[in-house]
């Protein structure tokens, strides 16, 4: 018989492609969703079986991390080998507007499901991973960052983050638990959040060549990040609880970008080239030339300005992860670069807004998008 997965988080980014990667080494997944008032589960709805089906080997649970007796009936009936702890209010500048219900979410959420295993006599047959960030690092004390750099964190998400860093691990030690933590930097995809840089970058340079939008607000353009693929990073996830012990990992690669530089390359892909000017709060991004004939846009335009509302009270600079214990160790490689990252970024939204816009020109109105 397969083993059974536990997802908190499926309906997320990472929850959709690690579903895919367990369902395709014949898995039976369990996920938890949150009860909302609109469907919010487009990100596996490719993946979805009719409840009716005999035989389902994806199955979802509502139920939410803030609520333990939820989480105990849950993991009673599924009775996991492994439990991937993805849910978390995961947003570092809302986590500044929400600060109670993060800890609740992404702290004691973790504490509940690591008590419900122990309540429930599962400590010896179920190991779980928990979805750590490199959020932790917050405030430069060293580069590249390691397993062993020490932690400042900088936003009330990264010290929710935090106790969950270390309630796994000491649930590891006091009660010989298979519970590990993956330090992830940041990793994109399609399938990233609207309002998190990259998708918010390749989405406003979809809509701007389309003609759909006029310019792009932005906050710390100088602001450095690694990152990564979300399909490479759940293999990790994967692998990590696949080893003979339990231990914590940085999943990176080791390169770092400034958004910026992100902006370039994504305009570029739409065959737009763009140079900024001025500093801080007056930077401002222009068109140099556009050799797509499909797009108008004249030389000069501004496409790119800052808005100091994205700004954060305290801000992350720099992260540039160090992915060798990863590498020696999960003998885990990324396949994605940056490059190929953000052309498939640009090319989905490309897609998706062609047909907004042949819904718009039908007639249709089209939703507000909130950033
Ligand atoms: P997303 O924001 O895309 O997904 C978060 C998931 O958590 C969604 O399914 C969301 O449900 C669910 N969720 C939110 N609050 C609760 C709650 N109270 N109870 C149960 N579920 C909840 O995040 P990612 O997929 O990008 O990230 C996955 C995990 O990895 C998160 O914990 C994140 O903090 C962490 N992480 C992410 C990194 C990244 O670069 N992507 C890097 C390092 C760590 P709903 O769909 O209903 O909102
Ligand atoms: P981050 O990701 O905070 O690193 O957390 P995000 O994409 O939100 O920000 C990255 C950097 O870009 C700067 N930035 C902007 N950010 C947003 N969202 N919107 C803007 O307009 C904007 N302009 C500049 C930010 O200031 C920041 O420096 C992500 C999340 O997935 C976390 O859950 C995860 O733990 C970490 O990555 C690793």
């Amino acid at each position: 018989m397969g083993k059974k997965a536990l997802i908190t988080g499926i309906t997320g980014q990472d929850g959709a492609y690690l579903t895919e990667l367990l369902l395709s080494k014949g898995y039976e997944v369990h996920g938890i969703k949150r009860r909302s008032s609109l469907f919010n589960t487009d990100r596996i709805d490719h993946l979805y079986q009719d409840p009716h089906e005999a035989n389902r080997n994806l199955v979802l649970h509502y139920g939410d991390l803030s609520d333990s007796t939820n989480l105990i009936r849950i993991i009673q009936q599924v009775q996991p080998d492994e439990i991937y702890n993805l849910g978390a209010m995961s947003h570092v500048k809302v986590s500044f507007d929400t600060p109670e219900y993060t800890a609740n979410a992404d702290g004691i959420g973790t504490l509940r499901i690591l008590e419900a295993i122990r309540i429930l006599g599962l400590t010896e047959k179920t190991k779980i991973y928990q979805a750590s960030t490199s959020e932790l690092y917050g405030l430069v004390q060293a580069v590249p960052q390691s397993e062993t750099t020490p932690f400042y964190p900088r936003s009330p998400y990264a010290v929710a983050k935090m106790y969950a860093y270390w309630i796994t691990v000491n649930y590891r030690e006091a009660y010989g638990m298979f519970a590990c933590n993956g330090i992830l930097f940041n990793h994109e995809s399609p399938l990233r959040g609207e309002t998190f840089v990259t998708r918010k970058i390749t989405r406003g340079t979809a809509k701007i060549a389309m003609g759909l939008q006029d310019k792009l607000y932005l906050g710390n353009l100088d602001a450095q990040r690694d990152w990564g693929h979300a399909k490479d990073y759940v293999e990790a996830m994967y692998l990590i609880l696949q080893q003979e012990k339990p231990e914590d990992f940085v999943i990176a690669t080791g390169v770092t970008t400034r958004v910026r530089e992100f902006v370039r390359m994504a305009f570029a892909e739409t065959g737009i080239i763009i140079e900024f000017k001025g500093e801080g709060s007056d930077e401002k991004g222009y068109v140099v030339s556009c050799d797509n004939p499909d797009y108008q846009l004249p030389v000069g335009k501004e496409v790119v300005a800052v808005d100091p509302k994205y700004f954060r009270p305290t801000e992350v600079d720099l992260l540039i992860g160090d992915p060798t214990k990863s590498q020696t160790l999960l003998g885990w490689k990324p396949k994605y670069d940056l490059q190929g990252l953000v052309k498939e970024m640009v090319a989905a939204d490309l897609e998706l807004f062609e047909r907004e816009k042949l819904l718009r020109d039908s007639g249709y109105v089209i939703k507000n998008q909130f950033e």
